[in-house]
């Protein structure tokens, strides 16, 4: 295939809750447009999209899957993401890929978690936005009520494009039909809505149009304008599994969907200079990295770039910031689900694939001058899980095997956690359990799962001053001998340690107050009150003294430490635990009870929603400490309907009751460890 310009390229993101029908939406415009020559079936098992054994099993995507299609002389470049608000990650990513999020909203489920999230999400990137109401067939559905819904909650620029008509059979254009008969509402009345919302965002083309001057062609160059500016978020309808919007959503690409001419253009920071990055072909290569994917039988690793700018062959050099050598990028691809086809070039506009190259998601690769290119934000994972190794002697591979995992989903986390755990975080029970179960598989490695350590930290509410410790030792050999005087202070919260060396002359040599300094990080790093790593405080270096023959680098390491526990102790010390932000959906007759409960674990409520389907959305900000088994509690208060997702929000100090229990069990611990 021919290389195309730059504003013949559409890329688009399908996201929105899980079952919402993105998946199959891929299928049907892959079909129809000749990408495929038989339509892909999810719950049959035959999308070439959902192609892991994983998604087929669960008959759900569970990472973002890439395709194209040609239509009308454009070149369409499809992302499906997963819809289960626990694999979220993998779909915000996606958007670094694109102009234009497709949110896909089942017609009967009405808007969800996940719906919220991702619109969120690509508002707050900047990106186009497309809303596609699908699965118009399903019975008992209010699409009027849906619309306002929709409107209600993400604004009146929220207008459909077109309308289900002949009972679900078909959907009526209303950009370019002015009148005609439709299910619900009228062509006409939608038409006036759609236009006046396109020409809303130009002056001058209003006035062309109250004059009765404005031609068609002005009309379709303003509309993608005004989705790149999220003036107009066209809604659209589909039946995916039964051709009816198909045709209509690839026609609407063209003139509705912002271009890489039109749309989000990419902002390059390097160091104090930004510049944005000019769409063309003919520059300097800059692309970046948005997604990974290991095959699991080839071990192979594909990387999914978006180009910017430039054109990429085969020889170039391509490098990171920091890279000094270039790395050859060897055949360029284009995916289509799990197969990866040969391209001649990458072009600025459109989306490749390479091979077997050891970037991350993020990178921005160019070739002459790079920089950093923001990725949307990402949601903390907050539900973790500590990992014990069933087999002796696997541990170093499970850390590799996790790492992959991590290469692979933003919103997966593997690290050492309080006292050393293996710790693994995410964004819900789902996703962690899907990752051990693919460990499991596909490396042979097992693990037994518990409830991690809670990661409190240690601070201080109050000021140590002129503490004084001297460490002496004169038995056997050579002796030591440190004396050191400091003053301890607290810190904002955030703000870390800092060592200040107030030292008038010469109490202590210059070459032993680094000693202090590392004595005290060290400690830092142990705890005092229970354990915890300490943080957010200062410590002055005021006063000390030195030996001539026994002060040494360990002596006053060692006076570091002693003289920081006796400070942190008189320093009013406490215990920080970390917060988070809930969001529980449940059926609307729960809520008392799940409002309850959270009071009950010390959680603060923050606002509830009604959701369609008698469902409400409940708020609250909670210690993570007493969420440890709410998975379950949730699960039997709402008989298995209800489910919650969380995101880390700051770290509180621990109120003093629960504070004592913690400090009491820490020593119950440390006498049982002692013996
Ligand atoms: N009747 C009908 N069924 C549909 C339609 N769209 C999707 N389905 C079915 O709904 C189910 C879910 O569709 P998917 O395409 O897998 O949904 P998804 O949004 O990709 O779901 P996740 O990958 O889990 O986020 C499948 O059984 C589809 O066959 C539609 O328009 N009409
Ligand atoms: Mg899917």
């Amino acid at each position: 295939m021919a290389l195309l310009e730059v504003d013949r390229y559409r890329n688009i993101a399908l996201v929105g809750h899980g079952g919402s029908g993105k998946t199959s939406l891929a299928e049907a415009l892959l079909f129809k447009a000749g990408t495929t020559n038989r339509l892909g079936n999810v719950p049959e098992k035959t999308s070439i999209l959902d192609y892991s054994d994983e998604e087929k099993e669960k008959l759900s995507s569970l990472d973002s899957a890439l395709c194209y299609l040609t239509h009308k002389g454009m070149h369409v470049n499809i992302i499906d993401t997963p819809g289960t608000p626990a694999f979220c990650g993998p779909g915000i990513a996606a958007m670094a890929g694109v102009e234009c999020a497709v949110v896909v909203i089942s017609a009967s489920a009405g808007i969800q978690v996940n719906t919220r999230k991702m619109m969120e999400r690509a508002r707050e990137y900047g990106l186009g936005v497309w809303i596609v109401v699908n699965h118009i067939d399903a019975s008992n559905i209010d699409l009027p009520a849906l619309v306002a819904q929709i409107q209600e909650t993400f604004g009146s620029q929220c207008v459909p494009a077109n309308l289900p008509a002949s009972g679900g059979k078909e959907v009526v254009d209303c950009f370019v039909n002015e009148s005609g008969e439709a299910d619900f509402s009228d062509v006409g009345k939608a038409h006036t809505a759609l236009i006046e919302t396109v020409v809303g965002t130009d002056e001058e083309l209003m006035e062309k149009y109250l004059g009765g001057e404005m031609s068609d062609q002005e009309a379709r160059d303003a509309a993608a304008k005004a989705v790149a500016q999220s003036e107009l978020v066209p809604i659209l309808f589909t039946n995916s599994r039964g051709d009816v919007g198909i045709t209509e959503f690839l026609d609407a690409l063209e003139f509705m969907c912002p271009s890489p001419v039109t749309g989000k253009r990419r902002t390059l920071v390097d160091g104090e200079a930004e510049r944005e990055i000019e769409p063309t072909q003919d520059g300097p290569f800059i692309g970046q990295v948005f997604k990974i994917t290991t095959d699991p039988r080839s071990n192979i690793k594909y990387l999914a770039i978006r180009v910017h700018s430039g054109k990429l062959a085969s020889d170039m050099a391509l490098k990171i910031v920091g890279m000094t050598k270039g790395a050859r990028p060897g055949q360029v691809m284009r995916s289509l689900g799990a197969e990866h086809g040969e391209l001649e070039a990458g072009v600025a506009g459109d989306i490749i694939t390479l091979a077997k190259l050891d970037f991350d998601i993020g990178d921005v690769l160019f070739s002459e001058k790079g920089g950093t290119i923001a990725m949307p934000t990402f949601p903390q994972p907050m539900f973790s899980l500590a990992l014990q190794s069933k087999a002796r002697g696997d541990e170093d591979k499970i850390g590799g095997a996790l790492k992959r995992f991590m290469e692979e989903d933003p919103c997966f986390k593997s690290e050492r956690g309080t006292g050393g755990e293996l710790v693994v975080r995410g964004m819900g029970e789902m996703q962690l359990r899907t990752y051990l179960a693919r460990m499991a598989k596909q490396y042979k490695l097992e693990v037994d799962t518990k409830a991690p350590k809670i990661p409190y930290r240690e601070t201080i509410t109050g000021s140590a001053r002129n503490i004084e410790y001297t460490h002496k030792k004169q038995t056997g050999g050579a002796g030591q001998f440190a004396r050191v005087i400091i003053n301890m202070l607290p810190a904002e919260r955030g703000e870390g340690y800092e060592f200040i060396d107030k030292i008038f002359g010469g109490a202590i040599d210059q070459g032993y107050r680094p000693s202090v300094d590392k004595g005290v990080r060290a400690q830092m790093v142990e705890g005092v009150l229970a354990g915890y790593p300490v943080t957010d405080l200062k410590v002055e270096l005021i006063d000390g003294k030195t030996h001539p023959v026994d002060s040494k680098d360990i002596a006053f390491q060692i006076a570091g430490r002693g003289v920081f526990k006796v400070a942190f102790m008189k320093a009013k010390p406490v215990l920080l635990e970390p917060i988070v932000n809930v969001e529980v959906t449940v059926p609307a007759d729960n809520v008392g009870d799940i409002q309850g409960d959270l009071a009950s674990r010390r959680g603060r409520p923050q606002g509830q929603d009604m959701l369609p389907g008698h469902m409400a959305l409940i708020r609250a900000v909670v210690p993570l400490a007493e969420l440890s088994d709410y998975n379950s509690r949730i699960s039997s208060i709402t008989g298995g309907e209800g489910s919650y997702s969380m995101e880390f929000s700051h770290y509180e100090i621990v109120p003093a009751n629960v504070q004592q229990q913690i400090v009491d069990q820490h020593k119950k611990e440390h006498e049982a460890a002692a013996g």
